[in-house]
């Protein structure tokens, strides 16, 4: 059976991804953060955690960084994964506007890292790479692989890095190397600042009567948002694919941020208007206006469509907050 180590395993994504391939009967391995306060930030892996203790167990968890060029030299030689699924990120978009020099180490150079650690550890891995539609930035939609790239944060601008390394590494070394230029992509797991998850987490907590407002910033922002699960099936088929090819990931379907405001305050049987309030705080110094992915290329060449839209997504997400507020975590 198949062994695959993944970066980013403890975030939305990661956590996802792991559960789809330990089901498929893999060996997973994933690099977890060193976190002063806790053993590791595992919560999200809840559902597969194995004790290290537990015989025949397949999900081991290194801590390590991929900030640290040298470890992930020594775990790709020790692991000789087949396939790597570079999911590490500091991924908020508003983020990398105050931490710019951070977000492009861990986010750009970690990926030139790791990309260079299966170079020197000489071993055959296909290597996933989570490209973005942030990449795109001002272009107009429908964006798809041919769409020109102008990104708008240091987060866009990394990723834009990491992207053409990956492309590089392939034409240079002809390594099996691709990105999934994936479309916001949501779920019960999504950060808590992510602006979907910000607003069913308030919604549920709005509902109970525990608060009245939610702030946000631009609700003119278009995204085409899908559902994680779904995305990180488009991962593994990317890497099963006989070529190593680069695909748009997306549902083609897209609403702004009050049209999803609107959708999940009414799921609840409230009314938006009565509980949102703007914020400067979250504005960004410069927006991506509209993004909505023509993943036409995907699903012919591989078969992957998405299945959940941005309204029901609004829905799952607001059910499974009002329950883990009714239920606890
Ligand atoms: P998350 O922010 O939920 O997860 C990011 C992961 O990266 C976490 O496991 C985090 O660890 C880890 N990480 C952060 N910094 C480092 C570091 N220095 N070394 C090792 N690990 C690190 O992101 P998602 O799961 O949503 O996204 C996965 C990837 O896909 C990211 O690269 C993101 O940029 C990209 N992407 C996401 C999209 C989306 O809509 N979700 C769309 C397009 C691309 P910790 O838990 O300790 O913070
Ligand atoms: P994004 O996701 O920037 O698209 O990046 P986010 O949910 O942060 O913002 C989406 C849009 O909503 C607007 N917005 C707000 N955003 C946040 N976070 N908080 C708010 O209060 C708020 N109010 C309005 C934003 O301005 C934006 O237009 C996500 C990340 O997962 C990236 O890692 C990934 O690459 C892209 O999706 C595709």
């Amino acid at each position: 059976m198949k062994t695959a180590l993944i970066t980013g395993i403890t975030g939305q994504d990661g956590s996802y991804l792991a559960e789809l391939l330990l089901a498929k009967g893999y060996t997973v391995h994933g690099v977890v953060r060193h976190a002063s306060s806790l053993i590791a930030n595992t919560s999200r892996l809840d559902a597969v955690y194995q004790d290290p203790h537990e015989s025949g167990r397949r999900l081991f968890l290194h801590k390590g960084d991929v900030t640290d060029a040298g470890l992930l030299v020594n775990l790709i030689r020790d692991i000789v994964p087949d396939e790597i699924y570079n999911l590490a990120a500091q991924s908020h978009v508003r983020v990398s506007f105050d931490l710019p020099d951070y977000t492009a180490n861990v986010t750009a150079l970690g990926a030139i890292r790791l990309l260079e650690a299966v170079r020197a550890s000489r071993i055959d891995a296909k290597i996933y790479q989570a490209s973005t539609s942030e990449m795109f930035g001002t272009t107009a939609p429908p964006q798809d692989e041919g769409a020109p790239f102008h990104p708008r944060s240091p987060y866009g601008v990394a990723k834009l890095y990491a992207h053409w390394a990956t492309v590089n590494y392939r034409e240079s070394y002809g390594m099996f190397a691709v990105n999934g230029i994936a479309f916001n992509h949501e779920s019960p797991r999504r950060g808590e600042t992510f602006v979907t998850r910000k607003v069913t987490r308030a919604v549920a907590r709005i509902a109970a009567g525990l608060e009245k407002k939610v702030y946000l910033g631009n609700l003119d922002a278009v995204r085409d948002w899908g559902y994680a699960p779904e995305y990180t099936e488009a991962m593994w088929l990317m890497l099963q694919h006989r070529e190593p090819v680069d695909y748009v990931v997306a549902t083609g379907r897209a609403a702004t941020v009050r049209e999803f405001a609107e959708a999940a305050f009414a799921h609840a049987g409230l009314d938006w208007r009565d509980h949102v309030e703007h914020d400067d705080r979250y504005e960004r110094p410069a927006e991506v206006p509209e993004l909505v992915g023509n993943a036409a290329k995907i699903e012919r060449e591989i078969g992957w469509k998405a299945r959940v839209h941005w309204d029901e997504l609004a829905r799952i997400m607001v059910d499974a907050d009002r329950k883990a507020l009714r239920e606890g975590p």
